[in-house]
């Protein structure tokens, strides 16, 4: 065998082996228990990042270890290939967004055979290819005949200069990115899918799913289930009366209403506007601001005075009435009860704007001060009302119980049970996504398209130029006939919001080539045993994909309700930073591989310079890989120089999957060191590895127990860690492993191969191809078979047992010391050697034992 280990040899010949058995085909017909491992689907930016390569290297050896412990293993790869950058960069290159997404796609396929990930490519899917986003368009239309999929108006960033809806990454500050024009808000028609009727299966079914916490936490925070009371305070306009309605979670709060609060968008506000100018203008400012919902606890609450007046509908007091930043129309009634002392918003709101404050709610322990806010002021688990007439004394339940009877009595109130989650819009005005399969025809409306017409092609040669949709310009597109009627019709040119397209693809993956959108595979194989991927999908691919899946199990398409059994959160891949300002307080960021950094005496960072003019630059700190900091580093680089099998040892070793993981340059060097051990061991005992016969368990020598105890006791824990996903501790135990090998002097050759071929079984799920070649080499195939589907190795209870045991001493009951004796010594042998120990000597003091008492295989205590 090669004398130095040489990567690129080993694993383009390893690879080539691979490919030509197909050694990573699934089918179905296995008897053994399937297993379903998928990472998300990457988008095909262009090539593979670190995180890419963490994502796939995790799936990659639970791919590996699982098929070696008796799994039928599927590990599956595709493209969440529609979406904007495709445009962007088509916008930029003058190219189509195909032809850059599929040369994308050849590039990054190519990388990611070079890692060695045990795919079955047969199986691949990419979202833009039109027998893919078919049976979006098909399920759609289904949806739409059930009515889960609707149509009504929404609101769009509408830029009027480039003519065009932008999404809302693409306003900043509210103006356009491209244009810098102030974005107006319009009112288009879309479609939207009615998950909301979803929502108490959604919440419930999060419960049984093996997900970390924190995301099943974000699922539930997202539904937002909220139990309350829906009231209104009467007020009267125009001659009409009528009622300010608001949601509270906190009716048992209601004597302590200062002022109403209601969002620029309510219909009051508009009202009210007509006559006062200086309201008008203050909503319009409300209404470019444009708040995500996420941002609404820390933004600058602002608000204005209408002068308007509402009554409280159990006090009678005249309450009045403010436009404020922080009310949402989209949620209750887009109008709140303004509780200063026990809702920090409304608190702020009163604090900037000088209007009154009543406490209402005492709890024990805490004085109430009007200055600065403390969070047990919003606290209802433990609060009395106070200053509340015929509610005080009463606990939150109680208060809001009689609360809700008594508005309900006066006919102005209800419990109302509220929900955050919103239907899903998914009309997108772009081109790069699948087109929504209707026809809008002059006498018969919108009209889907027939199923036998299915899919509507994109077309792949359109160039977006940044004005408006360029479907829509697009005559041999737009032009058709009506399916119903047959005169000249429209087609629909709003395309899906790519969230479509992740939520049921690894049901595709399961039957790629079916004729239908499923079959009888995907029962087989869904739900995914393990699904990988980023904390950012902790929301809506994640919601949406379990959206689906009810959806299609609802249509009698697939026979379960949730996508993935098991989630697991990969950490992020961090790297330092460094930068130089310039005058001007502009930054400039220096990739890390640029750089060089000095080190003090404990090995801290002290200062860097830059490689190209050996100026100094500024440590910017540890943080997540990105474009905006160029701290990435091309994973690529790493393959080409050490080989696929130390990047992933590296991404393996350096940290557990869930963790973050910070690059290091050390690291990789180590990683490489090691693999080049594992060689070296390898190829110095070739002929005595090759040569080795059968243990005889009767022939073996102190040195040959030593180092067969070790490596099992080290087996035990590496097992336990790949069962519980903890890669990093499995690196280390194959660390350990060697070590002993390395130290196993006089051991006997037929234990070493033993031992070895353990630790190439152990280290295989992470490097698969120096094990594979060293298996072959070194004539384990013979005895085993291919390492793919070697058997794992097992524990041998034997190997673990000790010659010697440890025994604790006492002397009249307390510790003295410990003996170590062979393990089957005799009581005789055993009290000879209590009294003899030195400790004993000394704290019996020249008496003699009364008596010596001996509990086998724990502890010898000597009575004086
Ligand atoms: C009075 C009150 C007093 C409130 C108090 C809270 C604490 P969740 O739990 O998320 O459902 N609210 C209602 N509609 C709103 C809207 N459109 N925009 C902004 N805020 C709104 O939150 C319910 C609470 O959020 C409601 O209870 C209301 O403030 C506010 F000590 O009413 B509360
Ligand atoms: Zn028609």
């Amino acid at each position: 065998m090669q004398e130095k280990y040489a990567p690129s040899d080993v694993e383009a010949a390893v690879q080539g082996q691979w490919r030509a058995s197909d050694a990573y085909k699934a089918t179905e017909t296995s008897s053994k228990p399937k297993f379903f491992c998928v990472s998300m689907l990457p988008y095909p930016s262009g090539k593979l990042h670190m995180g890419h390569v963490r994502n796939y290297t995790i799936n990659d050896v639970m791919y590996r270890y699982l098929r070696m412990n008796g799994h039928n293993v599927l590990m599956p790869m595709g493209w969440d290939a529609f979406g904007m950058p495709a445009e962007n960069a088509a916008m930029a290159n003058g190219v189509p967004p195909a032809k850059w997404t599929y040369d994308n796609i050849a590039y990054m396929k190519r990388q990611m055979q070079s890692m060695g990930l045990a795919i079955d490519w047969s199986r691949e899917i990419a979202t833009c290819d039109p027998s893919y986003y078919k049976w979006n368009q098909w399920l759609f239309l289904k949806m739409l005949e059930k009515g889960i999929a609707y149509k009504k108006t929404g609101t769009v960033n509408w830029d009027p200069v480039d003519q065009t809806v932008l999404a809302n990454e693409q306003v900043i500050d509210g103006r356009g990115w491209r244009s810098g024009a102030l974005i107006e808000k319009r009112e288009i028609p879309m479609y939207y899918m009615r998950i909301t009727q979803y929502a108490d299966e959604l919440l419930n079914d999060l419960e049984g799913l093996g997900w970390p916490e924190r995301v099943k936490i974000m699922q539930q925070n997202w539904i937002g289930k909220s139990f309350g009371v829906n009231f209104g305070f009467p007020y009267e306009i125009d001659g009409e009366k009528k009622l300010l309605r608001v949601f509270t979670t906190r009716a048992d709060t209601i004597m302590g209403v200062t002022f109403c609060a209601i969002a620029a968008e309510h219909p009051l506000a508009t009202r009210l506007a007509q006559d006062q100018p200086a309201l008008a203008a203050f909503i319009d400012e409300c209404k470019r601001g444009g708040v995500a919902e996420a941002d609404v606890a820390t933004m600058e609450k602002k608000g204005m005075a209408t002068g308007f007046y509402v009554t409280h509908p159990l006090t009678q007091e005249q309450v009045e009435v403010w436009i404020g930043n922080y009310v949402l129309m989209s949620y209750g009634e887009g109008a709140v009860m303004g509780v200063p002392a026990h809702d920090e918003r409304d608190f702020a709101f009163v604090k900037k704007y000088g209007l009154p404050l009543k406490q209402v709610v005492a709890h024990p322990g805490m004085t109430f001060s009007a200055e600065a806010w403390h969070e047990s002021y919003g606290d209802k688990t433990n609060g009395v009302c106070i200053n509340s007439g015929k509610y005080d004394g009463l606990g939150f339940e109680a208060a809001v119980d009689a609360i809700a009877a008594d508005l309900s009595a006066l006919g102005v109130g209800e419990r109302q049970v509220t929900w955050r989650l919103r239907d899903w819009g998914i009309s997108r005005q772009r081109y790069w996504g699948t087109p929504i399969p209707i026809i809008h025809c002059p006498s018969c409306g919108d009209v889907p398209v027939p199923e036998k017409d299915l899919p509507v092609v994109l077309p792949e040669d359109l160039v977006p130029d940044g004005t408006g949709n360029p479907l829509a310009k697009s005559a041999a597109f737009v032009n058709c006939t009506c399916p119903t009627c047959g005169a000249p019709a429209k087609r629909e040119t709003d395309t899906m919001d790519t969230f479509v397209d992740s939520s049921w693809y690894f049901s595709r993956y399961a039957a790629p080539d079916a004729s239908t959108m499923v079959d009888a595979r995907t029962d087989y194989w869904m739900p995914m045993d393990q699904y990988i991927g980023g904390i950012e999908h902790a929301i809506l691919h994640l919601l949406y994909s379990r959206f689906w899946t009810k959806v299609m199990r609802d249509m009698g398409l697939i026979n379960f309700g949730e996508p993935a059994k098991n989630l697991l959160t990969q950490g992020m891949v961090l790297n330092e930073t460094y930068y130089r300002e310039n005058a001007a307080g502009k930054k400039t960021w220096y990739n890390p591989l640029d750089v060089t950094v000095t080190h003090d005496e404990k090995g801290r960072p002290v200062g860097a310079t830059l490689n190209a003019d050996g100026q100094p630059v500024v440590l910017g700190g540890i943080e997540k890989m990105s474009k905006s900091k160029n701290n990435g580093v091309d994973p690529q680089l790493l393959i080409d120089q050490y080989g696929a099998d130390t990047a992933r040892l590296f991404t393996m070793f350096a940290a557990p999957p869930e963790q973050q993981l910070e690059w290091s340059g050390a690291g990789v060097e180590g990683a490489s060191r090691f693999l080049r051990r594992v060689w070296a061991f390898g190829q110095g005992h070739e002929a005595a590895l090759r040569a080795a016969g059968r243990i005889d368990p009767a022939q073996l020598g102190e040195a040959d127990k030593a180092l067969r105890r070790e490596v099992y006791l080290v087996l035990k824990q590496a097992d336990f860690d790949y069962q519980r996903l903890q890669y990093n501790t499995v690196v280390s135990a194959t660390m350990k492993m060697l070590n002993a090998l390395e130290a196993a002097k006089g051991a006997q050759p037929a234990v070493l191969r033993e031992t070895y071929g353990v630790l190439l079984r152990v280290l295989y799920p992470v490097v698969p191809h120096a094990t594979c070649q060293l298996w072959q080499e070194l004539g384990y195939v013979e005895e085993f078979g291919p390492l793919l589907d070697a058997p794992w190795p097992q524990v041998d209870a034997q190997a673990l047992e000790q010659a010697e045991i440890e025994l604790v001493l006492q002397v009249n009951g307390r510790v003295r010391g410990a003996l170590t004796l062979a393990k089957d010594a005799s009581r005789e042998v055993i009290e000879q050697a209590a009294l003899a120990h030195e400790m004993c000597v000394k704290f019996s003091e020249g008496r003699a034992p009364k008596k010596i008492i001996v509990v086998p295989g724990r502890l010898v205590n000597v009575v004086v």
